[in-house]
């Protein structure tokens, strides 16, 4: 077999032939994963406007602050609105345990090899969870830039979290997830002075992919105009109320 390509050929040559065939099945297989996924999360959609429970899907590369945000804006709001969060992690259980020394319930889904969450295991997650009419439910997605960009929760937002640490060239090269998300958070400004990242060029790159992208610039640890994000979510979670 063709130890480049393992289409089947020989020996190892010169990739001057097509390999449609095997590109087009592909391309279906995806289709219809992704058709498939899209109902589960029209289901889940649905079950949450009925009960006007406010789901936002959190994504981003591993280590921008996802946790340290929920918990934060959990010790802000849970007062205000009953909050209950879904965890997406590859392994272990340690983000829902800080979820939960918050007071707040939380449910870990660990996917083993997957690379995100998908709307039908979101859907089993919620039916255990006995979730509260006019709430707000999280759900931080397995730390990654690309798949959990294609793959529809049920969600009302994708909320991106990019932090100042990973560079103000994301938006461009991972552009799925910026164009799909409404709402982009830059996260970890207490570290601008140290780190070589260019706020204005990030938001003019996240723009050019998302004319519409609402973009809001804080520290999940120092506070740094964490009220901004509050405010967003107060609104929301307002306006989604029955
Ligand atoms: N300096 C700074 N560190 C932060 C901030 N937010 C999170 N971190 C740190 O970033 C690391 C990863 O945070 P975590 O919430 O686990 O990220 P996650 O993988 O996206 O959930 C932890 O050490 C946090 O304390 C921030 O605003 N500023
Ligand atoms: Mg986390």
């Amino acid at each position: 077999m063709c130890g480049i390509c393992g289409c089947g050929e020989t020996e190892v040559h010169q990739h001057n032939h097509s390999h449609q065939g095997e590109t087009a099945r592909l391309v279906k297989i995806e289709e219809d994963l992704l058709a498939k996924n899209n109902t589960y999360a029209a289901q889940n959609r649905a079950y949450f406007k009925q009960h006007s429970i406010f789901t936002l899907n959190l994504v981003s590369s591993p280590g921008s602050g996802k946790t340290t945000l929920l918990v934060e804006t959990i010790k802000q709001l849970k007062d205000q609105f009953p909050i209950a969060v879904i965890e997406g992690d590859q392994q272990t259980e340690h983000d829902a345990e800080r979820i939960r020394a918050t007071g707040v319930s939380a449910l870990q889904i660990n996917t083993g090899r997957g690379c995100h969450l998908d709307a039908h295991g979101i859907g089993h997650a919620v039916k255990d969870m006995s979730l509260e009419d006019n709430s707000l439910l999280a759900i931080e997605n397995v730390g990654n830039l690309v798949c959990p960009s294609s793959f529809d929760l049920g969600e009302a937002h994708k909320v991106v979290v990019l932090s100042v640490t990973e560079g103000d060239d994301k938006p461009l090269k991972y552009a799925d997830m910026f164009y799909a998300a409404d709402l982009m958070l830059i996260n970890k400004v207490d570290l601008l002075p140290y780190v070589d990242f260019d706020i204005e060029r990030c938001i003019s790159y996240a723009k050019r992919i998302n004319p519409k992208i609402r973009i809001i610039q804080l520290s999940a640890t120092k506070g740094d105009n964490f009220i901004e994000w509050l405010d967003w979510l107060r609104k929301n979670i307002n306006e989604n109320r029955n």
